[in-house]
């Protein structure tokens, strides 16, 4: 166990939530302030997405309202240079990496251009199969270990992610083969209409950690500096040489699964209220206030920038020209096969006629 500041029983979500911890965590307000600022554009973003879907101007979005401090929290424990092998909920952490907001609006506007991040060159693009981005983790640590790299890369998966066999394989060979990687779980109570009780028998998740042969530390997903804390703590020991970690942050899917979702049709409106009590900027941004260090004032400038960066985003990503359909062939074959072909004409003949 690296850092545990709740006990363990997974159980009782709502009780570890409320065990408030906040003034334990060496954090200077500075490091809070700025997790508090991203978190908020990261809610507010967020929104406009399901707006800009609702309106039809982007696809099938998947919102990350609840997840924002276990994304800000992982990503500010990286170095730049640790790779970010993210899934599909991952849109706090990838703003700390650098993506940026267009990229984000492209890839959810079917656009694959939003994937060739201009910031961070070599964090993955995310990750819609469940679960397969942790062999690849895998894969990646195992590249930094034989070229002697001090280098993590550092996964992040839903918790409904851990009952596939990919996760068990990747732990497995994480720990027998000692790699830099750190699984973050953002365990969300959820997999889509499947509730976690439904999902898994293990109490807690770390316990596939213990089965795998290393230590696995369960954290308060709604509590910045719980996550930030403790994944800094796995990644650094990754990075020494001692093994893998897996960190299960303790959360809750405030959003439907997807725009595609209504969560009100399988659980319970009592639940998710008593989970929107645990918001994580709420908890963030009361802590800065009881410091002083926060206000209204300083809210209304916060939501103001937000706002100017979401639009010049959103009118970036309008104004991308739209690729032609062809494009969709590029890079898949170094010669096109001859099944394609007729698929290929017709796409070009129907451009010409759209002309
Ligand atoms: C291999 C695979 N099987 C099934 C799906 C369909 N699917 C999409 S999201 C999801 C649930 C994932 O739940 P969880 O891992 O808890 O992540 P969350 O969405 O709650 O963040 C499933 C089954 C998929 N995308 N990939
Ligand atoms: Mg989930």
């Amino acid at each position: 166990m690296i850092f545990n500041p709740l006990n363990n029983d997974m159980t009782s979500a709502t009780e570890l939530h409320s065990k408030r911890q906040y003034d334990t965590y060496p954090l200077d307000s500075k490091q809070l302030i700025a997790a508090y600022k991203v978190m908020r554009l990261t809610r507010l973003f967020d929104h406009k997405c399901i707006a800009l879907q609702r309106t039809g101007q982007i696809g099938t979005y998947p919102s990350c309202e609840g997840a924002e401090a276990i994304g800000v929290g992982t990503a500010q424990a990286m170095r730049s240079d640790d790779v970010f092998v993210p899934y599909y909920r991952d849109q706090a952490a990838q703003i700390v990496r650098g993506v940026q907001l267009e990229e984000m609006l492209l890839y959810w506007g079917g656009d694959e251009r939003g994937s060739d991040f201009k910031g961070p060159r070599q964090d993955m693009p995310n990750c819609i199969p469940i679960s397969t981005q942790c062999t690849h983790a895998c894969g990646i640590a195992s590249a930094f270990k034989i070229r002697h790299q001090k280098r993590v890369s550092v996964c992040s998966l839903g918790d409904g992610a851990t009952s596939k066999g990919d996760f068990a394989e990747a732990l497995n060979l994480a720990a027998v083969w000692q790699l830099p990687v750190v699984f973050v779980i953002n365990s969300n109570q959820w997999a889509i209409s499947v509730p976690r009780h439904r999902q898994c028998a293990a109490k807690q998740l770390i316990d596939k950690a213990t089965a795998a042969g290393f230590t696995g530390v369960q954290v308060d997903g709604n509590n910045f500096g719980a996550v930030v804390t403790t994944v800094a703590a796995a990644i650094a020991r990754a990075r020494a040489g001692k093994g893998p970690g897996l960190i299960e942050c303790l959360s809750y899917r405030l959003s439907d699964h997807t725009t595609a979702d209504d969560a009100s049709r399988y659980r319970q409106k009592r639940e998710l209220e008593q989970a929107r009590q645990q918001d994580p900027l709420t908890q963030l941004s009361a802590q800065l206030r009881a410091r002083g260090e926060w206000n209204d004032s300083l809210e209304a400038e916060l939501n103001a920038h937000c706002h100017r960066h979401i639009d010049r985003a959103v009118a970036n990503y309008q104004n991308t020209p739209i690729r032609s359909a062809e494009s969709m062939f590029e890079h898949l074959y170094a010669e096109r096969p001859a099944q394609l072909d007729w698929q290929f004409a017709r796409i070009k003949t129907q451009e010409l006629n759209d002309e």
